[in-house]
C-alpha cells in the first residue's frame, strides 16, 4: 500500500521512546504537509490554488493573464518535500491561449542537493489558428507523472505558454489527483552497544545490544532480530543481526560482539627453588588465557641478598585488558657445607654424655662459595629419636668449655655450644639447627650417663 507519511509532534515524541521506533504513514492525497496551503504559486497575472487549504484529493493550479507583450510566460506551483520519496500524481492541463502562434508547456520539477531535475509533460505548439488545432483555441492534456523528491527541497509543476496575437489571453489550469509521495528508502538501523569496552574490541563486562530502527517516510512493517539482547557469557564473536522492512524496502545491520570478562590465570613459579644466597633465579608467571589470549606477563625480581622465605609478585594481562596478579614464594638458603668435627652429620649417631655442652660446628658459604661472614637468629631444637635410627655410632671426641651460644669462628665457620640436660641420658635425639633460612640441618645423638 502506497502511503503518505503523516507525523504529528505528539506521535513523534511517543515513538521516540520506543525501540524499535515506528513511523506512520497517511493515505494518498494532499495531506501530511502537502495540503494546498503549503503550496505556492508564482507567475504573472492572477494565480489560484483551489481549494486553498485543508486535506483534499484534488488540487487545481490556475493562472489568468492578459499579457501586454507577446512573449512566453510561465507559472510555477511548488511545495516543499516533507521527506525523501517518489512523488507521483495524475495530471490534467487545460486552458486557452489566444489564437496565433500558441505554445503550451507543462513540466514537473524537483529541487535537491545536486540541483533541479525536470521532466517535460507537455510541449505543444507553436500552433496557428487556421484550423485552431491545439493548443491554439484551447487545449486539454492528461497524463501521469512521478519524480524523486528530497526532504526540504521544493517540487511541483511549471505551466508555460505564449502567443503572438492581438487578443491577449493566457489562462489555464493544472489539476493534480492521486497525489502521493512513496517511501523509496528502507528503514535505517542503528545498533546501540553498551558495556565496558576493553582493548582490541573485546568487552570485559556484560554487553547490552539494542537497535534503533527508524523510517521517517513510512511505517515499519516487520522487524527480525531487533529485540534487545544481553551477552552475558564470554564469546570469541557473536553476530547479532537486525532486519527491518518498510514500504521503502528491507535493511539489515549486524554487530559482532566479543566478550572476555575472565582474567588470565597465573601459576607462578621460581626456579631454582630454593636458591642459594646471592645466587640467581628467575620467576615465571606461567599465565594462560583461554579466550582473548595472554597479551603480556611478567614477574618482579628475585631477591637473593638475604636468606629466608620471600615472595615475588607476577602479573598477566589478556588481549581484552583483564589483569590479574599472583605471588610465588621462594626460599633463599645458605650453602650448608656440613657439620664439622667433632659432629658427624648424615645418619651417624653421635655418642655423647648427657649434661655436657656439645660444640656444634658447621660452615656456610653463599652461591659463589664465598664464606658467610655474619649470622644471627640461630637456634637448636631437639626431638626424640629411636636409637635404632642411626646406622653408625661415633663418639664425640671433645666437649665445649667456652661460652654457650653462637661463636663466629671466621671463614664461614660457626660454633654453637649446645648445653644438654643430664635427663637426656639413655635417650636418642635429633638435633635440628635453625639458621633462619628455612633449611633442615640435622645431626643424630645418643646420650649416655
Ligand atoms: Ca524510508
Ligand atoms: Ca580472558
Amino acid at each position: 500500500v502506497k502511503r503518505l507519511r503523516l507525523f504529528s509532534v505528539m506521535l513523534m515524541l511517543t515513538l521516540a521512546s520506543i525501540i524499535p521506533s515506528v513511523s506512520t504513514a497517511a493515505t494518498s492525497g494532499f495531506t501530511g504537509g502537502y495540503e494546498p496551503q503549503h503550496w505556492t504559486a508564482a507567475g504573472p497575472g492572477s494565480t489560484s490554488i483551489t481549494p486553498s487549504s485543508g486535506a483534499t484529493t484534488s488540487v487545481t493550479l490556475g493562472y489568468n493573464f492578459d499579457p501586454s507583450d507577446l512573449g512566453t510566460n510561465s507559472w510555477t506551483y511548488a511545495v516543499t518535500a516533507v521527506d525523501d520519496g517518489m512523488a507521483s500524481f495524475d495530471w490534467n492541463y487545460s486552458g486557452f491561449h489566444s489564437f496565433y502562434y500558441v505554445t503550451a508547456g507543462l513540466q514537473i520539477f524537483a529541487d535537491g542537493p545536486s540541483g533541479r531535475v525536470t521532466q517535460t509533460l507537455v510541449s505543444a505548439g507553436p500552433a496557428f489558428c487556421g484550423a485552431c488545432d491545439p493548443p491554439s483555441g484551447g487545449f486539454n492534456y492528461s497524463g501521469t507523472a512521478s519524480i524523486e523528491v528530497h526532504q526540504g527541497f521544493a517540487f511541483g509543476v511549471i505551466a508555460s505558454g505564449g502567443h503572438f496575437d492581438g487578443t491577449r489571453v493566457l489562462r489555464g489550469a493544472v489539476t493534480l489527483t492521486n497525489f502521493e509521495v512513496v517511501d523509496r528508502t528502507p528503514p535505517t538501523i542503528t545498533p546501540n552497544v553498551s558495556g565496558t569496552l576493553g582493548t582490541n574490541g573485546w568487552y570485559t563486562s556484560n554487553v547490552q545490544v539494542s537497535w534503533t530502527v527508524v523510517d521517517n517516510e513510512s511505517a515499519i512493517t516487520n522487524t527480525t532480530g531487533c529485540d534487545a539482547t544481553t551477552i552475558s557469557s564470554d564469546t570469541a564473536g557473536t553476530t547479532l543481526t537486525c532486519s527491518a522492512t518498510s514500504e521503502g524496502g528491507t535493511a539489515s545491520q549486524s554487530v559482532i560482539i566479543k566478550r572476555d570478562a575472565t582474567k588470565p590465570t597465573l601459576s607462578p613459579s621460581v626456579s631454582p627453588n630454593p636458591v642459594l644466597l646471592n645466587g640467581s633465579a628467575t620467576a615465571s608467571p606461567n599465565a594462560n588465557d583461554a579466550l582473548s589470549g595472554v597479551a603480556s606477563q611478567s614477574c618482579g625480581a628475585i631477591d637473593t641478598s638475604s636468606v629466608g622465605t620471600k615472595t615475588v609478585s607476577c602479573t598477566a594481562t589478556d588481549n581484552a585488558g583483564n589483569t590479574d596478579t599472583a605471588s610465588a614464594s621462594y626460599r633463599v638458603s645458605y650453602q650448608f657445607v656440613g657439620f664439622a668435627n667433632p659432629i658427624d652429620g648424615n645418619s651417624v649417631l653421635n655418642l655423647a654424655k648427657a649434661g655436657q655442652a656439645i660444640p656444634l660446628k658447621w660452615r656456610l658459604l653463599d652461591a659463589t662459595n664465598a664464606p658467610v661472614t655474619t649470622l644471627s637468629n640461630v637456634s637448636v631444637t631437639a626431638t626424640s629419636l629411636s636409637c635404632s635410627a642411626g646406622t653408625t655410632l661415633d663418639a664425640i671426641e671433645e666437649y665445649a668449655t667456652g661460652a654457650s651460644g653462637l661463636q663466629n669462628l671466621g671463614n664461614g665457620y660457626y660454633q654453637w655450644n649446645w648445653k644438654t640436660p643430664s635427663s637426656y641420658a639413655n635417650s636418642c635425639k635429633t638435633l635440628q639447627l635453625n639458621l633462619g633460612d628455612g633449611g633442615t640441618y640435622t645431626a643424630l645423638f645418643q646420650f649416655k650417663k
